[in-house]
């Protein structure tokens, strides 16, 4: 049994305006419990998203003035980045001296790329991993509630299908949305034999639930460890393999030989500023998501790296971006203790039965929602309808967690969300007894980069998978296809560039692209001379160099 261990008294943590409205949640739990709160109509939620959601601020979005999706809506922070500087001269570059000679260089080494480096080692290449931090340090490793995949007789992938195409607004590619969904029993499988622990019922069979905007209960989880678990894992496997990693180690920018296909890569060594090069049959990008970039002022769930280096890098080599506009906020991040703020809290909280209560101690919304009208119905209720909770940095509104033990019983919590259990335990909240506080978090990337079915963008032998692709959940992503399109799409990429990488015979290198990009900047008039990719957030000291200008 886990014991909160504090000396805090509920006075101590929470203000008397929150432990007045906190009454009525308790009060209210056991009709709200029962209550099935109606679904909204696709008229409401049009509605409601154009009115609420962040996505359609038009104020906090710009055209791009250049590059292959010229006049393309983008958040003002990623357009200052993607039409920003280079972090290298190129004549000052010597590409006849490689650092690093290898098949298949996979930038970045979170899910996605490890997956690619686990297949394309296996199918023979060889393979590297550079990383600006640390193999792992990646949004998977903060991923929580779990991964889907139709493998129920109740289910299908034609079910999924459907269930992720219309969450994503109908505008998923239906040819990558299909791969997703079609080799997600096999994706399970396959991280169930490298030795991912899932939660499984005494006979073995997976144990499964709901996420938001799911007809079946297909949300596979490692308790509310997913991501961590599989990256684990991963990690692993990557490591039982000897593919070499090289951490601490950013790629600045991607090298093309004279046929204009990817070939490398200019990397730079975080802790001495080196320059480093490396050359590449097939480079896969796996860089992953943008919440470091705090689009709108948003806190985020993501982890400390993730900054969109990759869509970047991409632009400026020429490959096209998708929904480069559309980004998610994940409804539940927590709100309160500042300490957490913006810091994930699953949503599997919310399939395992917890509602979102307002300050009246009222179930406003059903829980399961899709996430782009959950995150826009909690900044109504906050908003116009003022009935949010103050918090020390803004509002926010009950989760009421105490609700599932109600639901499911005692024991439930610490035994199938035991991270969320300790992440409030150490602030003296337990979430057994006491509803928590919640806001919408950056949380995900939709867009990204436009690959073909194999994974290839529109630059020859640039491979993309992971966070880093556009398009395969269209303008909204559902809970657990994320942690799916790593493992599908990576292992996928992985097995194309190991393939491609087999027929190609490297032309010369060269950085002419980015010469061409800076005449283009100055043809075009851009005078912000941000540095990009950005690297790390920029609340960051230290070196100068890494910080955008
Ligand atoms: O897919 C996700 O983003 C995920 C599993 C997050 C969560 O709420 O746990």
């Amino acid at each position: 049994m886990y014991e909160i261990k504090t000396d805090l008294r509920l006075e101590d943590i929470y203000t008397p305006e929150m432990l007045e409205s906190m009454k009525k949640v308790e009060a209210n739990r056991k009709s709200n419990a029962e209550l099935e709160p109606r679904r909204m109509t696709a008229e409401e939620k049009d509605q409601l998203l154009a009115t609420y959601h962040p996505d359609y601020k038009k104020s906090e979005f710009t055209q791009l003035k250049m590059g292959p999706n010229k006049g393309g809506d983008v958040p003002l922070e990623l357009a200052a980045l993607l039409q920003g500087k280079s972090r290298i001269n190129p004549s000052e570059i010597n590409l006849d001296r490689i650092d690093y000679d290898t098949d298949v260089l996979v930038i970045g080494g979170g899910g996605a790329g490890s997956s690619a480096a686990i297949e394309a080692h296996k199918a023979g290449a060889k393979v590297m991993i550079v990383t600006k931090l640390r193999i792992g340090d990646a949004n998977t490793m903060m991923a929580e509630g779990g991964i889907q995949a139709a493998d129920k007789p109740n289910d299908s992938p034609a079910q999924h299908y459907l269930d992720a195409f219309g969450g994503g607004h109908f505008a998923a590619k239906p040819e990558l949305l299909k791969k997703l969904v079609c080799e997600a029993p096999e994706a399970i499988q396959w991280l169930n034999d490298l030795g991912v622990e899932f939660d499984k019922a005494p006979d073995g069979t997976m144990i499964t639930t709901h996420g938001g905007g799911t007809s079946r209960k297909r949300m596979h989880a490692a308790k509310d460890y997913s991501g961590a678990e599989i990256m684990r894992t991963l990690r692993d496997e990557v490591f039982n393999r000897e593919i070499p990693v090289v951490d601490f180690t950013a790629a600045i920018e991607l090298i093309l030989d004279d046929k204009g296909c990817a070939c490398g890569a200019v990397l730079l060594n975080m802790e001495t500023n080196e320059i480093r090069i490396a050359k590449a049959k097939t480079v896969i990008i796996a860089t992953g998501g943008a919440g470091r970039l705090h689009y709108q002022g948003f806190p985020t769930s993501n982890h400390y790296g993730a900054t969109a280096d990759g869509l970047v890098l991409a632009y400026r080599a020429g490959a096209k971006l998708l929904y480069q506009d559309t980004l998610q906020y994940h409804p539940t991040g927590a709100a309160f203790p500042e300490q957490i703020f913006g810091a994930l809290v699953t949503e599997k909280v919310r399939s395992l039965g917890a509602k979102l209560i307002n300050k009246n101690g009222e179930a406003f919304m059903h829980p399961l929602e899709t996430r782009d009208v959950s995150a826009a119905s909690i900044i109504r209720e906050c908003s116009d309808r003022g009935n949010g909770i103050k918090t020390g940095s803004g509002l926010g509104v009950w989760l009421d967690t105490p609700m599932i033990e109600v639901k499911n019983g005692e024991g439930t919590i610490e035994k199938r969300i035991p991270a969320m259990l300790r992440m409030f335990g150490k602030y003296g909240i337990d979430i057994r007894k006491q509803p928590i506080l919640v806001y919408p978090t950056l949380h995900y990337q939709n867009g990204g980069i436009d690959i073909n079915e194999d994974c290839m963008s529109g630059v020859k032998n640039l491979f993309v998978a992971g966070e880093a692709v556009g398009g395969i959940h269209g303008r909204n992503r559902l809970m657990g296809n994320s942690l799916l399109d790593i493992i599908v799409f990576g292992r996928d990429a992985g097995k194309s560039a190991a393939a491609t990488a087999a027929g190609v015979t490297v032309g010369k290198m060269s950085l002419d692209h980015v010469k061409r990009f800076e005449d283009e900047r100055k043809a075009c008039g851009i005078t912000d001379d941000t540095l990009s990719p950005k690297l790390l957030p920029s609340y960051t000291h230290g070196n100068p160099r890494f910080e955008a200008k």
